[in-house]
């Protein structure tokens, strides 16, 4: 079956190397085929590997963070903290890449420039920035929902003299802010992690704030020996349980009760519970919580209150907490000592929206207040999240169509996996699919493993071709919308919609009816000989 990858033709040609490349590699070599991961970064680990900004760990616990599809890589790893940080995390990638020989076929600091369909060949046209071109049955974008950052925006960001950093492209080494005057612009979860490390080492952190986001105590530490030993015990409970998680995540224990149905005192006993254990489990302390805006300002009050103690000086604290969107309908972050980053006497804070930036300048960054002088400016901006990568490439489907062209409006998908007019083109975690709204470990490998089966499906019938229909793709679009509307997810101008990207269209990304109904879709549609989908043999 294997179309031999003597002369640049692959079965399949797979874009990126992070948590999604390793896996669809290891995958599709297990069925026999042969594939070629492409990889723009020098070094396999995707988020992992480009995000090595000070205090950069996940927000999942570890248990949970990582592959589950190999029993002897699980018995194999131990995690040293309860929330991994980026080294462990890359070293885990590494580890992943070693142990299953995947290096061979990855080609690292190769970008993909093109990919172009070849209708009568059935096959396509893939071209990297190195000049190459090889051919492929199929293409696997696995280029991630969150790794094209977002440029800086305002005027005059040329023309500072200090030192520039963005998180996504944190120097190898780290960076020495001992002594220095440092600005971080951003109030993500990216800078939320940064900003007390930071403050720490910095003579002086100004942390220019747009929007306020909610963050949630970690309560990190060393892996607990006693939590470490039920994992290993129970791992394939666990894992289920997390399968069967509405966002994939064990930890969230989604309680069936609804918020307003209990007393203020129980309600407060439980959001303390959850705050003290920490992490996203406020969120599953009731379960109209993302759906009912008088039941979320319960949690809103609750952490606007948790802010008012933490934080010393009650301006910071006002300014600190959201008050303009529904907790949860951003993702919430998940910090280490945040909020009283701002009672040390070397950090202040600037609301952007009282005296919003009128440019970078070359000694530092000037809001309608006036100009402050830095060192150094560490740009925390985010992402063009879900699209960013994949409108980056030259994509062209039937009849020469441009993905761009097709998703001028805004992305549309076939489960987020497929794209009518592009047939053989996969896409994992793509628009449309749980993705960035679930544990995305769990969704990457649901999404690796529908796509190896469906190139296996395809294998045994000597398809050809598989294309997601467009009656099939519209229905999906208006059910990802219907679902979306049910919720307070749309109230929040967040990168989910692509609100923070200027000119971006505005409409909700991710699948947010839950991964469970997600995954039991996929598996319908495939065991009904995919679905949805036109299937072409011998060009019939
Ligand atoms: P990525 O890891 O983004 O890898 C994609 C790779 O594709 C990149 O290495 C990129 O260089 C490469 N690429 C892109 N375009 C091209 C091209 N044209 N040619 C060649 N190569 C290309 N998710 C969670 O569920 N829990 C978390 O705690 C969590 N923490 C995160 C923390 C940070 C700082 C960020 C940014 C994201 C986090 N995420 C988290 C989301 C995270 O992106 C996913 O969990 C996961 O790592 C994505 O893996 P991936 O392989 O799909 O994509
Ligand atoms: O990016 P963000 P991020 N002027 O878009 C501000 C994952 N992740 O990198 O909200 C001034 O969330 C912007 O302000 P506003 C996670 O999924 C996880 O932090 O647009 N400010 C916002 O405050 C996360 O959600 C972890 O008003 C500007 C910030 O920059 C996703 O990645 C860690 C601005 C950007 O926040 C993205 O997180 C890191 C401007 N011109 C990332 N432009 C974990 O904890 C933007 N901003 C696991």
């Amino acid at each position: 079956m294997a179309d031999g990858a003597q002369g640049g033709a692959y079965d399949v040609a797979i874009v990126g190397a992070g948590f999604s490349g390793l896996y669809m590699l290891h995958r599709l070599r297990e069925l026999g085929l042969s594939a070629r991961v492409f990889e723009a970064g020098p070094s396999v680990g995707g988020t992992w590997y480009w995000n090595r900004y000070p205090g950069a760990r996940v927000d999942i616990e570890s248990q949970e963070y990582c592959y589950s599809f190999s029993p002897e890589l699980d018995a194999e790893w131990t995690w040293s903290e309860r929330y991994a940080a980026q080294p462990e995390l890359l070293a885990y990638l590494n580890h992943v890449a070693d142990r299953f020989d995947l290096r061979p076929d990855i080609q690292l600091e190769t970008r993909v420039t093109a990919a172009h369909y070849a209708e009568a060949a059935r096959r396509w046209m893939v071209t990297t920035d190195r000049g190459e071109r090889v051919t492929a049955r199929h293409v696997v974008m696995a280029t991630g929902c969150l790794s094209v950052a977002k440029e800086p925006d305002m005027p005059g960001a040329d023309s500072f003299a200090g030192a520039s950093y963005h998180t996504h492209r944190w120097p190898d080494g780290g960076v020495d802010f001992t002594g220095k005057r440092v600005a971080v612009i951003g109030t993500g979860s990216s800078a939320i992690q940064a900003i007390p490390q930071i403050a720490a080492q910095a003579a002086h952190l100004t942390v220019y704030q747009r929007t306020p986001n909610f963050s949630v105590p970690a309560h990190n530490g060393p892996t607990d020996p006693a939590v470490a030993a039920d994992w290993a015990a129970n791992r394939a409970q666990y894992r289920q349980e997390a399968r069967d998680a509405g966002f994939a995540i064990r930890a969230v224990r989604q309680a069936e009760e609804t918020a307003l149905a209990v007393s203020p005192e129980e309600r407060a006993a439980a959001f303390e519970a959850r705050w003290a254990h920490g992490g996203f489990c406020l969120l599953g302390a009731y379960s109209d919580l993302i759906f009912d805006k008088a039941a979320n300002d319960t949690a809103v009050a609750f952490v606007a209150d948790k802010i008012r103690s933490l934080v010393e000086d009650p301006a910071t604290a006002e300014k600190l907490i959201p008050k303009t969107y529904p907790i949860g309908s951003k993702r919430i972050c998940v910090d280490t000592g945040y909020y009283q980053t701002f009672n040390r006497p070397n950090v202040s804070l600037v609301d952007l929206i009282e005296t919003p930036i009128e440019a970078i300048t070359p000694a530092g960054v000037r809001t309608t207040a006036g100009e402050e002088r830095f060192d150094a400016i560490v740009y925390a901006i985010g992402f063009d999240a879900m699209t960013g990568a994949l409108s980056k490439i030259d994509i062209r489907g039937k009849g020469g169509a441009a993905l761009r062209d097709r998703w001028a409006e805004g992305p549309k998908s076939y489960l987020g996996l497929m794209v009518a007019g592009f047939p053989n083109l996969f896409i994992v975690t793509g628009p449309g699919s749980p993705s960035v709204l679930s544990n995305m470990a769990v969704s990457i490998e649901q999404h690796v493993e529908w796509i190896s089966d469906c190139i296996a499906w395809m294998g045994e019938r000597q398809a050809d071709a598989i294309e997601a229909s467009e009656a099939a793709q519209e229905a999906w679009v208006a059910h990802v919308n219907e679902v979306a509307d049910l919720t307070l997810y749309p109230q929040a101008n967040s990168w989910y919609l692509g609100a923070n990207v200027p000119g971006k269209p505005r409409v909700f990304m991710p699948y947010i009816g839950g991964f469970p109904a997600y995954r039991e879709k996929c598996a319908e549609v495939a065991a009904k000989g995919y679905e949805g989908f036109l299937v072409t043999a011998g060009g019939a």
